[in-house]
Formats: C-alpha cells, structure tokens, sequence
C-alpha cells in the first residue's frame, strides 16, 4: 500500500526562488502540463507565482494521451480566464515534442503576446512622449519566454524542439536540468529552460500517484511494485481493454494483484522455486505505460 507520497527536495525550493527572480525579465510563462494528467501535472505553486503574468497552457504528450480527452481538455482550458481568476492564461495549446506537431499554434500563441506587449509600448511611448521624455529602448526587445513545469513533463525537449537543435539536456527521468538556461529562437525570442518543481505537500494523495505514474517523482523513493499494483488497479478501471490485450490477458480479475502476477505468467517473469518477480513486473507496467505502449491513455477528464 503506498501511503502519501512527497518529493520537495531542496533543488526545488531553490527552482522557486530562480523562477520567481527571473520573472520580472519574461514577457510571458509556458506553462507545460502532461496531458495524461493535466490536473495533476499542474503545480499550484506556478499559478500562484504567475498570477497576472501571461501565460500559455501546453498540454504535452499529447501522443501518449487519449486523443478525445485531449480534445475535451483543451476546449476545458480555453474556457479559462476570469471566472476562474486565472486571467493571465492567455490559452492552451496541445504540442508534441517529439515530431513537432503544434508548433505552429505555439508561434500563433507567442505572436499574440507579442502583439499585446507591442500595443502597451505603443501606449507607453505615447504617454512618455507627452512627457517629453524618451522611452528606454530596452523595453523594445524581442519576446522573453520562460519555460515551467513538474519534473519529466518534456520542458527540455519541448526548448529543443523550438530551437531546432539539441540545445538542452533531455532525459526520461525526473531532475534532469538541474539550473537555467537561456536559449535563443532563430526569430529572436529567448527562451528561458527551468528545474522541474513540485511542492511540498500534496493534498490530494492522488495526485502524487499519478505523478510518480508519469515519471514526475524520483522512483527510487517509491516502491516500485506498490506503485505498480496502483497504476494496475486505475488501468483495469479505466482501460481494462487495453491492459488485457497488453497483456494477453483473458479477463482481469477485480483484485489487482491477481492481474498482475497473471501478468508476470505472460511475461515469464519467474524466478526460481516458481516466485513470482514482482520487481520485474512492476517495472515492465510503469515503464511501458510511461511509453505509451499499453495505449493511450488519459487518466483524468475534465
Ligand atoms: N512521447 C513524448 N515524449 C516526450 C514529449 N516531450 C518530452 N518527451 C520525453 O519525456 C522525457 C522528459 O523530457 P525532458 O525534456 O527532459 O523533460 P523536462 O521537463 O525538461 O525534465 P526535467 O528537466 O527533469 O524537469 C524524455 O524522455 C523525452 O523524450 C512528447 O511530447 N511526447
Ligand atoms: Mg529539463
């Protein structure tokens, strides 16, 4: 049984403290959420420090979600906006890292930033010209972006991908970037790549599950056939069929432990005196759904 789970190392107190330092010099917040988990994945400590910032919403792994829920979450977010007091969100975009698909819409997204920050200049420069005095040209540079998000979520990937080359360090585990890093886009723009952050408690102990199933949270803090049976038990109530047919699993049995060792039946993960490796198991479930070949799956809906 996995009791509540917590990862607030002191990395991400300090992820905090640079993101909040670095705030006053970006023009706008990417907010990267995993789509498999977009509530989760959203880290109320990021809303907090971003309030009245503008911010764009991507929903990543998109490839690895359900593609209705992908649809139906991103109308959720672009109904976003006051009634929430969330005013900053600018709006959602769904992008995948890996092949690029919804770029385009993330430069329509900038673009309109980049227009609203234009017009308030224009303004600006009007009202300090009634005042005769000169606007600072400084204020006239290109669109500074930071990059934010839980651990794992593809910030990186997601900055490689905008740059078009391996700029940043990427890798399929959490704590990967370790410190800031500028990165500049062939039109100009800066991109800023940060630590993924977490906070320190999460209320709901769902939510730390699912984040340790996504790959937010560091496994060695969690046992991995505990957390195994966990993602088991949501995947045979959620997408029993894909699970079975996975697994070449006949039926599944309501107990998700008795799915799990027939899944290590299937897989012959047995070792000697016929026990079963429950290890080997558990890693084989976490890391094929953390690939996406059980399916894909989306394990909350708006
Ligand atoms: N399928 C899929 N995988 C992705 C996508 N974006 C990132 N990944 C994978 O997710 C893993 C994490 O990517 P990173 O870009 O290192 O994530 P990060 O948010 O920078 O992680 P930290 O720096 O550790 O916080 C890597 O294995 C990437 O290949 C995506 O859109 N689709
Ligand atoms: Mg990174």
């Amino acid at each position: 049984m996995i009791e509540n789970i917590n990862w607030y190392p002191g990395h991400m107190k300090k992820t905090r403290e640079l993101i909040q330092q670095n705030l006053k010099a970006v023009d706008v917040v990417v907010e990267i959420i995993d789509a498999r988990i977009p509530y989760s994945s959203r880290n109320p400590i990021i809303d907090d420090l971003c309030k009245g910032k503008d911010r764009i919403i991507v929903l990543g792994k998109g490839d690895l979600a359900d593609p209705t829920s992908n649809k139906d979450w991103l109308t959720h977010f672009q109904g976003y906006g006051d009634e929430d007091g969330n005013d900053g969100i600018v709006c959602a975009v769904m992008m995948n890292s890996m092949t690029g698909e919804g770029s385009k819409e993330l430069l329509k997204a900038l673009d309109k930033v980049e227009r609203k920050k234009q017009d308030t200049l224009k303004v600006k420069q009007e009202q300090s010209a009634e005042k005769g005095s000169a606007l600072r040209l400084r204020e006239n540079r290109p669109l500074r972006i930071m990059v934010v998000g839980v651990p794992n979520v593809g910030k990186s990937s997601f900055i490689n991908r905008m740059t078009g080359k391996k700029s940043t360090q990427v890798g399929d585990r959490p704590g990967v970037t370790k410190g800031k890093q500028w990165l500049t886009l062939k039109n100009g723009m800066q991109l800023l790549d940060t630590p993924g952050i977490l906070w320190p408690k999460f209320e709901d102990p769902n939510v730390g599950l699912y984040l340790a199933f996504c790959g937010s949270i560091k496994d060695e803090i969690i046992d991995s056939a505990d957390l195994a049976l966990e993602l088991i038990k949501v995947l045979q109530e959620r997408y029993p069929d894909m699970l079975m047919e996975r697994y070449k699993l006949d039926e599944l049995d309501e107990d998700a432990l008795v799915n799990m060792e027939a899944i290590a039946q299937k897989r012959g993960f047995i070792m000697a005196g016929k026990r079963i490796d429950y290890e080997r198991t558990a890693r084989t479930v976490l890391d094929e759904f953390r690939a996406g070949k059980i399916g894909r799956i989306t394990l909350e809906l708006p």
